[in-house]
């Protein structure tokens, strides 16, 4: 069987070798190359062009040498405003903790399936390149116009990348893991260099932007891109300001380790409670106790609260209210027992808090 592939591989490169020997006898003059330019807008999508027998080779000879404008940017870059972190440098990236996230190559154990396909591609996909379970589980890759033959999954330069297979559409990937909040991936543009708007979304709905300048994928050349992010992460969409289609490869997702979420000085790896409540006072049932919000060993007094509600708001089934609810503030009382022994709070502040426990509408209360 191995023999077989090995047989089947050495025949693909040699069909390879002879269309290239064809190419390389007909390479167009200057003027058909100007024309070969005019026609690239002519064509819809990225499989119609491959169809044709469009001529990457001598358009590439007619591109400008490029440079990556991404270098002489900030290689991390940190936006105050979203909390996000941006990454256009993979070793700042990896440096940065992020070396524990998930990979998905893109790379399929069939690699001689046919490769336009329809949204969306994730753990489902069934087809020539990919088995079900293939794709990693918890990501989905898809175009924001459902048509036929929605991306395009060649393989350039040996490796196999997701392109919006129509210039008009999106590439979006949607995240249904619930604690992502670093992404990475490669991002390059199949008809010539140019900028990829990125917009990076959680349950709030759009957290931040960046745009990056991103390589005419048949040099084989990507961009870096990192995000890290204080709210998990559900989506992010990818749209080329140039028209042209967005090409992807090695999606990477997880949570870094050397990072501090909740910005209490306590990196991520030895946070109990990576994600601290850290308003300043505590906050019961959305009642402002006014009761300062200590912080003890990476975790505050108001975490220590929100595990309570968590637990109580577990156990409700929609008619036992009042018994979860006196449940919630006799453990409330509890816990601001210790507090009072441990001098963190006054009695005065014991019995406000028990008061706020008591008047909040608890089981029940998300205001996050
Ligand atoms: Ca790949
Ligand atoms: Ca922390
Ligand atoms: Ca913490």
């Amino acid at each position: 069987m191995k023999h077989f592939k090995t047989m089947y591989y050495m025949l693909f490169i040699a069909v390879i070798m002879v269309s290239c020997e064809k190419e390389t006898t007909t390479l167009p003059e200057n003027s058909k190359l100007n024309e070969q330019e005019k026609d690239i807008l002519e064509f819809k999508s990225v499989s119609e062009m491959v169809d044709a027998g469009f001529d990457f080779n001598a358009h590439r000879a007619i591109l400008p040498t490029q440079k990556s404008s991404n270098d002489q940017l900030n290689s991390k870059i940190i936006d105050e405003e979203s909390g996000l972190i941006f990454y256009t440098d993979r070793e700042e990236f990896l440096n940065d903790g992020c070396d524990n996230l998930t990979l998905e190559n893109f790379e399929p154990t069939n690699p001689f399936g046919i490769n336009t396909i329809s949204n969306p591609l994730n753990e489902n996909t069934d087809n020539d390149l990919y088995s079900p379970g293939e794709i990693q589980s918890g990501i989905s890759i898809y175009t924001d116009v459902n048509r036929e033959n929605s991306l395009y999954i060649p393989s350039i330069n040996s490796t196999f990348k997701i392109v919006a297979n129509y210039y008009v559409d999106y590439l979006n990937i949607d995240i249904s893991l619930p604690y992502i909040y670093t992404v990475s991936m490669n991002l390059s543009l199949w008809s010539g260099s140019g900028n990829i708007d990125i917009q990076i979304f959680g349950n709030s709905g759009l957290i931040g932007s960046f745009t990056i300048s991103a390589p005419y994928t048949h040099f084989g050349e990507e961009a870096f891109f990192g995000v890290q992010s204080i709210e998990p992460i559900t989506k992010i969409t990818l749209n080329s300001q140039t028209g042209d289609a967005e090409v992807l490869d090695n999606l990477s997702f997880g949570t870094c380790n050397n990072t501090d979420f909740d910005r209490d000085g306590c990196l991520n790896e030895e946070d109990p409670s990576p994600h601290s409540i850290m308003t300043e006072t505590i906050i019961i049932g959305g009642i402002n106790t006014g009761v300062l919000n200590k912080l003890e060993s990476c975790s505050t007094m108001s975490d220590e609260i929100d595990v309570l509600i968590r637990s109580i708001n577990a156990e409700y089934t929609g008619n036992n209210y009042d018994s979860l609810h006196k449940k919630f503030v006799s453990g409330v009382a509890q816990i601001t027992y210790y507090w009072r022994l441990k001098r963190k709070i006054t009695s005065k502040q014991r019995t406000t808090i028990s008061n706020a426990a008591w008047n909040a509408n608890i089981p029940f209360w998300e205001d996050k």
